[in-house]
Order: structure tokens, then C-alpha cells, then sequence
């Protein structure tokens, strides 16, 4: 069996996506997600010009040894663009090895270990009761979980906050809007949020709340600390991670669980938080470290430690990515929870998938391979957009996380 062909895909329906489609001389293709946000041109560039010249006539089966080809063989190991790209090798690669078994992904990966994949999804609001109202409306719709995020007063687009839609879209603009960040601002208030959210809805639900990334250890200590009393699911990406150690004041100060690592591509970004318990949940997902191949040895090195998966999720995922997630999720022994924003019906039509949402879970249909296609006469008609993150200052001007 060969590989004959490796095309990479760029659509924007509703927002971009680069998708990697692998045919084969059987007739039978896969495809992975490669998206990279506000930098998804780079993917492209390194798949189409570094990557698909190298597959064609290679043994589609062989998945391991053309994952270590990738990683090892180019010598440049890791990073988002590289890690992206093998990501999305690795996942077309197991679509055609569960197609051509005729068996639903997870069934390969070694069966079924649950139901359903418990999800949370994003509320927000403008402020504070227009969240509490949103994080009611994500409840009616049968959630289970429910990540709050609102607007702070005396901050000007503050993350997380939408723009009346059931999603939050930060890839916004042509060119990075600039946003200001107050961290004594926000941490007079975010304690609030929760306190009312569970004066409101009680303790029957779960609740999540994103730092992204704006806190030092010892004010996401504060933080944890001041709301114990509400017990969120998880605090997360509370402070910049590169430092692995840096989790180690935040856990000295505060039972509150937690999460980190949707900007994570391999093992090496969490083996310390992991090993030392600095972590709760460990966030990678198939399109950030390198496809199925990878995040299974990270969530079985997590298993080991008691810290479970909680994979990123958000719209810039592709409904392929959330596929194959959810196989994996479907599959994983200590399996968290999933993150959950819903996409465009615009993107839901050109990526037509199997899995449907159902009492607060995601259910994965019994499709052999991962269950998501790619309509490429539609994909035409949306050509890419240039869209980017937002950037984040301090009020003096300093740059700051966003
Ligand atoms: O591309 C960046 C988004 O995926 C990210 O900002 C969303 O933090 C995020 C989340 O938790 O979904
Ligand atoms: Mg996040």
C-alpha cells in the first residue's frame, strides 16, 4: 500500500482552517487538521514545500515510523508549525488505518472506555449578569459544564467575552487588535463571578474559568485561593508556562485544580508539571503535539501522576481535530473532560462529521476512521482571510500575555 498523493487544503467558512488530505493507491484517503492560528500560512508552506514530497510512496500504515521520520529525520525538532504539521499527518494516517480495518477510531486505539465525552461550553457576557445569564442558557441547553468569562469593569475587551454569539472568536482582524489588561482590576472582580454563579445555580453544575495566561505565580495563587470556596473544575492557564517550576508556588497556595497546555506541542513542555503533580489536567491536543501518536504517550506518562486530559477545544480546532479528539477521548483511561465551542454552520457544512451533542456529551458515531470529511467543492468558495490574535498591554503600554 502507497501513498500517492498529500494536498493541502485552505478554507475560511467562517474562519480558516488548513486541512491535509492523504490518498492512497487502495482509494482510501484520511484527512488531519493542520490549523494553526494567525499563523496558518507557515503550516502550510512547511507540509506543501518540507513534508508531502516526503510521503509520496511511503507505506500508509507504517504510522509510527513515519511519525519518528518526521520528528526525528528533520532534524528541527518540535515547535508549532512542525508539530502542527506531523499532527496532521498522524491523524489522516490513522483515519486510513481505522477505515481499512472498517472500524471507528476508537475501536483501534483499544475500544470503548466510556458513553460519552463530558464537554463544557463557553458562556459569556458583556459583565457580570449577562454572564450568570449566558452560563443559565449553556445549562438549559443540557451542559454539564460550563466555562464563565466576562467582561471586567474598567477593562476594555476583556478575553473570553463574545460578541452575542454562543462562541468567542479571537482571531478577529487584519492586523492584532490591541487590548489593555489590569490585573488588580480583574482580580478584584473575578472572585465575584464565581460567587454569584454558585449563589445562583447552586453546586450542581461545573464550572471553568480561563486565566489565559495574565497572572504571575504568586497573584494565580491569590486567585486560587479566593475562590476554593466556589470549587471550579479547574482554574486555567492561570500564568505563563514555559517555566514548568513556576506551577510549583501556585500549587503551594492553593487546592483549586488545575489546567494548562493548549499551546503545548510534545511531552517535553509538561513533563515536569506532570511528574510533579503541579497539574490537575493536562490540555494538549491532537493538532498541538503531533496527532494520536503523540498525545497518547502524554496522557498515559499523565495517567501515572493522576492528572487527567482536558483538551483544548475552541473554534480554531477544525471539526477534524474535534473528531479525532473526541475517538481519543472516547478511548483514554483517565479521560477528564472536553472542551467544547461550537463552529460556524458554515464550517459544520464543510466538514461534514458523525458526532452529535447530546445531555452534556459529545458522542462519536460508529463511522470507520474518525468520522469527519472534507467537502472540497465547498471548501473552494471560501478563500483564506488574514486573521490574528489579539495582543495584550498593560495600561503604561508594556506588552503584556494575551
Ligand atoms: O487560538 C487561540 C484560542 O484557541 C484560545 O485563545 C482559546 O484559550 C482558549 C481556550 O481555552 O479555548
Ligand atoms: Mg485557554
Amino acid at each position: 500500500m502507497k501513498i500517492i498523493a498529500a494536498r493541502i487544503i485552505v478554507t475560511c467558512p467562517g474562519r480558516n482552517f488548513v486541512t491535509l488530505k492523504i490518498e492512497t493507491d487502495q482509494g482510501v484517503h484520511g484527512i488531519g487538521d493542520a490549523t494553526l492560528n494567525g499563523r496558518e500560512l507557515s503550516v502550510v508552506s512547511y507540509l506543501q514545500d518540507h513534508v508531502a514530497p516526503c510521503l509520496i510512496g511511503r507505506d500508509p500504515r507504517c504510522i509510527e515510523d513515519i511519525w519518528q521520520y518526521l520528528y526525528r529525520g528533520a532534524y528541527w525538532r518540535r515547535g508549532p508549525v512542525t508539530m502542527r504539521a506531523i499532527a496532521a499527518v498522524d491523524v489522516a494516517l490513522w483515519d486510513i488505518k481505522a477505515k481499512m480495518a472498517n472500524m471507528p477510531l476508537y475501536d483501534l486505539l483499544g475500544g470503548r472506555s466510556r458513553d460519552g465525552v463530558l464537554v463544557y461550553g463557553h458562556a459569556n457576557g458583556a459583565d457580570l449578569g449577562e454572564t450568570v445569564e449566558a452560563v443559565g442558557r449553556y445549562i438549559d441547553m443540557g451542559y454539564k459544564a460550563v466555562r464563565a468569562q466576562s467582561g471586567i469593569p474598567g477593562i476594555d475587551l476583556a478575553y473570553g467575552v463574545g460578541r452575542g454569539k454562543l462562541y468567542y472568536e479571537p482571531a478577529d482582524a487584519a492586523l492584532p487588535t490591541e487590548t489593555v489588561w489590569d490585573t488588580r482590576k480583574y482580580l478584584n472582580f473575578a472572585p465575584s463571578l464565581f460567587e454569584r454563579l454558585r449563589e445562583t445555580y447552586g453546586f450542581g453544575v461545573e464550572l471553568l474559568h480561563d486565566v489565559h495566561h495574565r497572572l504571575t505565580p504568586i497573584e494565580a495563587g491569590q486567585l486560587g485561593k479566593a475562590v476554593e470556596p466556589h470549587r471550579l473544575f479547574w482554574l486555567e492557564d492561570v500564568t505563563p508556562a514555559e517555566n514548568q517550576e513556576a506551577f510549583r508556588l501556585v500549587r503551594q497556595h492553593t487546592t483549586t485544580p488545575l489546567a494548562v497546555g493548549e499551546i503545548f506541542n510534545t511531552i517535553w513542555d509538561c513533563k515536569d508539571l506532570i511528574a510533579n503533580q503541579y497539574i490537575d489536567y493536562i490540555r494538549t491536543t491532537v493538532v498541538g503535539a503531533g496527532g494520536i501518536t503523540h498525545l497518547r504517550r502524554i496522557a498515559d506518562f499523565a495517567a501515572l501522576h493522576q492528572v487527567r486530559t482536558g483538551a483544548h477545544g475552541a473554534t480554531d480546532l477544525s471539526p477534524v481535530t474535534m473528531g479525532a479528539a473526541l475517538h481519543f477521548d472516547t478511548w483514554v483511561p483517565n479521560f477528564g473532560i472536553q472542551e467544547y465551542m461550537r463552529h460556524a454552520e458554515e464550517t459544520d457544512a464543510v466538514f461534514p462529521h458523525d458526532y452529535v451533542f447530546g445531555d452534556g456529551r459529545l458522542h462519536v458515531g460508529d463511522t470507520p476512521g474518525h468520522g469527519v470529511d472534507i467537502d472540497e467543492a465547498l471548501a473552494a468558495k471560501y478563500p483564506y482571510k488574514p486573521a490574528y490574535l489579539p495582543v495584550a498591554r498593560l495600561e503604561d503600554g508594556t506588552m503584556w500575555n494575551w
